[in-house]
């Protein structure tokens, strides 16, 4: 099949005999192999043009100027928002669809209860099927991408074709995209193969739409062969390939074979009053602050926070004992809603320009706005739908899901360590969720295997992050229950053993937070946001032997007087209920774990169904002690 390459100038700072848009004739076996699998995929999908994307400032110029020309993005006013744009989705496709996300191992028992299991060889047809022709009308995007620095020792390389200008647009802010990219590929890193389309193929003279898409969807992993191919969706994780399915997906299949974790976490440096550095990573579910921590701006005098990722962070045992961590990403791809002055001034500082927007609601002024960015909403707003905004509607202006994209190097707090190949080395690892009850303000666990349990047991009401009934209750383990691409059994037993190569005395401490329980009145007792710091100075301070802690049958708990509380007024009601450990319903939620288990049958690990049984006898000794 003949394919037209788009031409545009050329510019001196790419390789040789390498123009924009068009395939590198890098004459090596590896580029060989990479050129033949794009045109195997042109073959199928039958683009009208093939661009290779360079990464290059004027290609991107070109691309947003197009999309603002074909109606997809409009631009914001310079005068507010430089080099910023609005793109509002189909009301159909405004978050992750985890219904429609596959993972297509060659055995099912490796997919694990968790996952949506597909036969490969059926899955396959499905995709030849579904792909067909499903780029006619549309340029297909071939993005080369490498998650980490460019050739860094933790990094990793992807291929993404892509029929939608948008996502070449985020996959550009998101990862180091381009030619230094394609001179790995061609000196013969490994690369993994991720095919997305959005399914809405344009016939002759076919008008486009302002965000095109499909009703069926798929997002399928095969993670024998390390492949993505998502088809349907143009939103955030499901076509952002390089992100959830790539980065934690494929990536934990990868490292479960390599001995590493991908894990859905935020990454900080807390710098004490004294100076000394310390490195947190922290896993919460998707919309439930792990952004806000990531750019902490503590209450408390002395203390600094230096951010190094928001969402997915890469850990490797070091050769002397302790684990390194490493923010795979390039950029933040944020919950907008809530982010305001008062929750994450640093977001909002972040934000000032070179952001894409999306189904956020649009000023007057040619600005955007979104519920929490200020306490009184601006006259005149467009909805995320593109209407007049009604307040009185009960409806929110920008979609609850809505999102900016912006490159992590405008974090006005970013570590200087962000983009180090090495990685930082880990101090404590959190595990947290949204829960109204139950879950005290913080818990250290008493070791390795007793914070694997708090992981696998994390369960979180549910946001509008993906697709399901915002407020319900689910087990969320690791946060990673949407994006581990296998058996999760395995993978707990995978995180027992990463816990056995460490050297004990430089293993991260685990500690459980909760920064949203919730009084009998509804009312959160804990301030949250900066105030956050209390916690960590503790957690800090923990990790240092400087205070001692209270056993309870669910972990270790703070003494009060060791709390930082300087500066806050908590009634002491508040501070009791915060950390209330009510026996009778942590047996309740012990046995919601037992059936939570239950599910992973003999691949969970003995040692969680001992600590289950470890948790159940303490509950009981407490229940008698208080009887
Ligand atoms: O998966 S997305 O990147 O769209 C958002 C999330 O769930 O964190
Ligand atoms: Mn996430």
């Amino acid at each position: 099949m003949a394919i037209a390459h788009t031409l545009v100038p050329r510019v001196t700072s790419v390789a040789p005999s390498y123009q924009h848009g068009q395939a590198p004739d890098y004459d090596t076996a590896s580029m060989a192999e990479l050129r033949a699998w794009v045109d195997t995929i042109a073959e199928l999908t039958q683009p009208d043009r093939v661009h290779w994307v360079d990464g290059s400032r004027a290609e991107n110029t070109h691309l947003m100027n197009q999309l603002v020309d074909e109606g997809k993005l409009i631009k914001l006013n310079p005068e507010w928002r430089p080099g910023s744009y609005l793109a509002r989705s189909h009301p159909s496709d405004v978050a992750r669809t985890e219904a429609r996300t596959f993972i297509a191992s060659n055995r099912e028992e490796d997919a694990g209860p968790t996952n949506n299991w597909a036969d490969p060889t059926e899955m396959r047809a499905t995709m030849n099927t579904v792909f067909a022709g499903s780029m006619r009308g549309r340029t297909m995007y071939v993005i080369p991408f490498s998650m980490g620095p460019v050739g860094g020792a933790l990094s990793h390389i992807g291929v993404q074709v892509t029929d939608s200008a948008y996502a070449v647009a985020s996959m550009s802010i998101m990862t180091r995209v381009g030619a230094s990219v394609l001179e790995r590929i061609a000196d013969g890193d490994p690369w993994v193969r991720t095919v997305h389309s959005v399914g809405a193929p344009l016939q002759p003279g076919e008008a486009d739409v302002e965000w095109p898409c499909n009703d069926d969807k798929y997002i399928v992993h095969f993670p024998d062969t390390l492949e993505v191919y998502s088809y349907g969706s143009g939103y955030g994780g499901n076509a952002i390939l390089a992100k959830k399915c790539f980065a934690l997906r494929i990536a934990s299949v990868i490292a479960r074979d390599e001995g590493w974790l991908a894990e859905h976490m935020l990454l900080v440096r807390v710098i004490s009053p004294e100076g000394k550095q310390y490195h947190v990573a922290a896993a919460f579910p998707s919309a439930c602050g792990k952004t806000n921590l990531a750019m902490l701006r503590p209450t408390i005098p002395g203390w600094k926070v230096e951010t190094l990722g928001d969402d997915i962070v890469w850990i490797r045992p070091g050769t002397d004992g302790r684990l390194y961590a490493m923010n795979p990403e390039a950029g933040f791809f944020g919950v907008a809603p809530g982010t305001g002055e008062s929750t994450n001034i640093t977001a909002v500082e972040t934000l000032w320009g070179n952001t894409i927007f999306t189904n956020v609601a649009l000023r007057p002024d040619g600005d955007v706005w979104w519920e929490g960015l200020t306490d009184t909403p601006p006259e005149g707003l467009i909805d995320w739908e593109g209407n007049p905004w009604n307040p009185a509607s009960g409806k929110p202006a920008a979609h609850p899901n809505s999102r900016f994209t912006v490159s992590a190097a405008q974090c006005p707090q970013i570590s200087d360590d962000w983009e180090n190949p090495e990685g930082v080395p880990l101090d404590a690892i959190l595990f947290g969720g949204r829960r109204a009850s139950n879950v005290p303000l913080v818990v250290e666990a008493t070791d390795w295997t007793h914070g694997v349990f708090l992981g696998a047991t994390i369960s979180s009401e549910r946001t509008a992050a993906a697709e399901g009934t915002v407020g319900e209750l689910r087990r969320d383990p690791f946060a990673m229950l949407p994006f581990c691409g296998y058996n999760m059994g395995d993978y707990f037993a995978h995180w027992l053993n990463v816990g056995k190569s460490l050297r004990f005395d430089r293993a991260p401490r685990i500690f459980q937070v909760n920064w949203f329980r919730r009084g009998d009145d509804g009312r959160f007792l804990w301030p949250g946001f900066g105030d956050n710091a209390r916690v960590i100075d503790w957690i800090i301070r923990r990790v240092e032997g400087q205070v001692s802690a209270e056993a309870t049958p669910i972990g270790r708990i703070p003494l009060i007087d060791d709390l930082d509380l300087s500066g806050l007024t908590i009634p002491e009601a508040d501070l009791a209920e915060l950390f209330d450990i009510d026996p009778q319903a942590w047996l309740a939620e012990a046995d919601s774990t037992e059936e939570f288990f239950e599910i992973f049958g003999d691949r969970l690990p003995a040692a969680l169904r001992s600590e289950l049984d470890a948790l159940r006898y303490r509950l009981a000794q407490t229940q008698r002690s208080l009887t």
